[in-house]
């Protein structure tokens, strides 16, 4: 039987580039996220174009009783999962901490921390069960240093790149493979998501600049997913090549 991947946030950018290129591969795909057309749209397009074997699931990360829900539902042929992919993620708000809005706080925090740790805490004692698996994290260049009005968004990040060193770890027994991935600038919905759907101001984050797309996270994903078995990239940094870090672009 092909192999399994699941990949939270398939409804945009990272993630449903990753699924594309593992559908593309023969794997089959659990895809997941809250925009339901969005998924059945997906779903169909990988049924249909890739002739892979799919199984849509919409759901909310920050709601650990769905999370359970969907995942002890799972059908048994649909239990092996190989690969997870936690890329369900977002910011919310650009402000210095003294203007910051709780709301948006609380909407980082719960999805891109504790939604990674309800995901991976339902998953990975199928993996463990089987002893097997590998886990990716979307982190972010964000987590590895903290930028002007980034805050909450960098610690939610940095909390990423904390959480993958310590799956790591605790799953060393259990031969599964923890990678955490950090792209920097990459053109998708992010920065429309950031800023609450003001566009020109989204588009302005990469004026200039030829920002890395959602594909080049697919294809590095799926390189590390392929790897030998006795080789686990662990954290991989990887950004466009105009820009050097959180502080240092070259704009043309
Ligand atoms: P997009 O906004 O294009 O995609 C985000 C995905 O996450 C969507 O599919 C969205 O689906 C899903 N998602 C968000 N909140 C939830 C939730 N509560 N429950 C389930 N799914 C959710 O952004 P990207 O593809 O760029 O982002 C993917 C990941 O990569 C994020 O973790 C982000 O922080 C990270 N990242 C992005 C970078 C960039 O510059 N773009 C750089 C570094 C890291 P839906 O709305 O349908 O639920
Ligand atoms: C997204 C990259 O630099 O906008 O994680 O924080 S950045």
């Amino acid at each position: 039987m092909n192999k399994i991947v699941m990949v939270t946030g398939a409804t945009s950018g990272f993630g449903r580039a990753t699924a594309e290129i593992f559908a593309k591969n023969g794997y089959r795909l659990i895809i997941t996220g809250r925009r339901k057309e969005r998924l059945d749209e997906l779903e169909k397009e990988l049924i249909n174009t890739r002739k892979a074997k799919v199984l849509a699931l919409n759901f909310d990360v920050r709601n650990p009783d769905e999370v359970n829900f969907v995942i002890n539902k799972l059908p048994e042929e649909w239990k092996a999962i190989d690969i997870l992919i936690n890329n369900a993620g977002l910011a919310v708000g650009m402000d210095h901490i003294d203007k910051g809005y709780i709301d948006d706080w609380e909407r980082m925090i719960d999805t891109n921390i504790k939604g990674l740790l309800y995901v991976t805490r339902a998953v990975a004692p199928l993996m463990v069960a089987r002893n097997s698996g590998h886990i990716f994290n979307i982190g972010s260049i964000a987590g590895k240093d903290a930028y002007e009005n980034g805050n909450v968004y960098c610690a939610t990040k940095a909390a990423v790149a904390s959480l993958s060193k310590g799956m790591r770890i605790d799953l060393l027994q259990n031969n599964i493979k923890v990678t955490n991935i950090a792209p920097g600038m990459a053109e998708t919905e992010f920065s429309i998501v950031r800023f609450k759907g003001d566009t020109t101001r989204a588009d302005s984050v990469y004026k200039g600049i030829d920002a890395l797309k959602g594909e080049d996270i697919a294809n590095v994903i799926y390189f590390c997913a392929t790897l030998p078995s006795h080789v686990c990239i662990n954290d991989l940094e990887m950004t466009p090549t105009q820009q050097a870090s959180v502080f240092h672009n070259y704009r043309k």
